[in-house]
């Protein structure tokens, strides 16, 4: 990188989204408008989610009123949501990263404000159920607290004056697209972690789009890096998967030399949606078999631009079988970086193998070689 290209890039504090970028509020509103708009014998699928993203609550609203032509005005929707929004606030999990940034940058003496389309109250509110968050933000601003909201620049510009930086010193870190406007429109450099998957091509204007908030290399943009990377894996909170080998796509990915023995999606639905998409090892289990070095991807595997997010685990071990039906159990205990696109077969096959050697060489690591003998993996 060029001397000029790198210090363009410098940010001396960052400004954060809150829904969407560190808290999954979509899960929780979903799970209540798919309830309500019973009551109208509407039928609500998510779809509409990419229409809502990033609005301020009232927008969202209008939005959802309008699209499914419910018979109530926005008001009446409104006076109706919110009590059953509140009483659930504290189901709204953060997001994979969420707290591992926040925690870093505070730890640095990083300034960080929180930014959002939401009410100042509301955010409070959000925010009161995650320890140790509010006292990270030495400011907060809400949508009622400017003269408009995201995508117009206000919301940051006031974090800024608030901050005493320069817009120019900031960096924006959102999830939606009239988020990202609004950082552009206000100055700030952004990084944009797109919330709903396959959406790449609707950020162009952001400085870098990421995948999640595990991908997030502080010094790229003049902050500290991050120190919890051990021989190229970020370790992660282990998550225990398992059931019977099924079927998968048939590409023939044994040819290439790596079989991928795949789980039914259905069976581990909110872990799919919970884990952000990427290359992952742990270790596997097949009961009657043995425990396993294993590394695997997550996700839309972009390669092959499939419709469905799945899970692709190879065992590091050469079998002289087939497997399918056994009972398989993974444990996940670390990340090695986001799923990525390939011009060639050759390509993604050697990047592949270079994920097999940092995951067999980490997993001798004691951080993560104490899984191998969890009883999870044999009973
Ligand atoms: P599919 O599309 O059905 O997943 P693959 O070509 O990916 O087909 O082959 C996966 C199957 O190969 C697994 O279900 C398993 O039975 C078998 N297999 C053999 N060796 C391995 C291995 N080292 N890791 C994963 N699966 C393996
Ligand atoms: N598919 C992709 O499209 N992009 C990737 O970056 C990617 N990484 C992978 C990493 C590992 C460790 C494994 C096991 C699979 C990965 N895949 C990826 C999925 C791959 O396309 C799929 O398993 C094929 O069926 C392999 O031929
Ligand atoms: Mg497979």
């Amino acid at each position: 990188m060029s001397m000029s290209n790198s210090l363009k890039k410098l940010s001396s504090c960052v400004l954060l989204d809150l829904d969407g970028t560190l808290i999954n509020t979509d899960g929780v509103v979903g799970d209540i408008l798919r309830k309500y708009l019973c009551k109208y014998g509407k039928q609500w699928d998510g779809r509409e989610t990419l229409k809502i993203v990033g609005k301020t609550p009232l927008e969202a609203a209008t939005t959802i009123v309008e699209d499914y032509g419910l018979p109530c005005g926005v008001d009446e929707f409104n006076s109706e949501f919110y009590p059953l929004f509140s009483a659930q606030m504290d189901k709204i999990k953060s997001l994979p990263g969420a707290s591992r940034l926040i925690r870093h940058l505070k730890c640095h003496g990083v300034p960080m404000a929180l930014a959002s389309n939401s009410s100042r109250a509301n955010i409070e509110s959000k925010i009161a159920h995650h320890k140790g968050w509010k006292e990270c933000f030495s400011v907060i601003v809400g949508r009622d607290e400017v003269s408009k909201g995201k995508p117009a620049p206000d919301i940051f510009l006031e974090a800024a004056k608030r901050l005493n930086k320069d817009p120019a010193d900031c960096l924006v870190i959102e999830d939606s697209v009239p988020g990202v406007m609004a950082g552009k429109a206000a100055g700030t450099k952004v990084i944009a972690v797109p919330s709903l998957p396959k959406q790449t091509h609707l950020y162009t204007s952001a400085d870098e789009v990421i995948n999640s908030l595990l991908d997030i290399r502080p010094e790229e943009w003049g902050l500290p890096p991050f120190q919890d990377w051990i021989e190229n894996t970020l370790p992660i909170d282990p998550w225990h998967i398992g059931g019977p080998v099924i079927k998968g796509f048939g590409r023939g990915s044994k040819v290439l030399g790596i079989p991928t023995a795949n789980l039914s999606t259905k069976d581990y639905a909110s872990e799919l949606v919970e884990h952000p998409s990427g290359v992952y090892f742990g270790w596997a289990g097949l009961p009657t078999r043995g425990v396993y070095k294993m590394v695997m991807s997550i996700g839309w595997n972009p390669f092959f631009d499939n419709k469905e997010k799945t899970i692709e685990p190879w065992l590091l071990h050469d079998f002289t079988e087939d497997f399918y039906g056994e009972e398989l159990r993974l444990i996940i205990v670390g990340y090695i970086r986001p799923e990525a696109n390939f011009t060639s077969l050759e390509s993604l096959v050697a990047k592949i193998h270079e994920d097999r050697e940092v995951a067999e060489r980490a997993l001798d690591l004691p951080l993560y070689s104490k899984f191998k003998g969890d009883t999870y993996l044999t009973e």
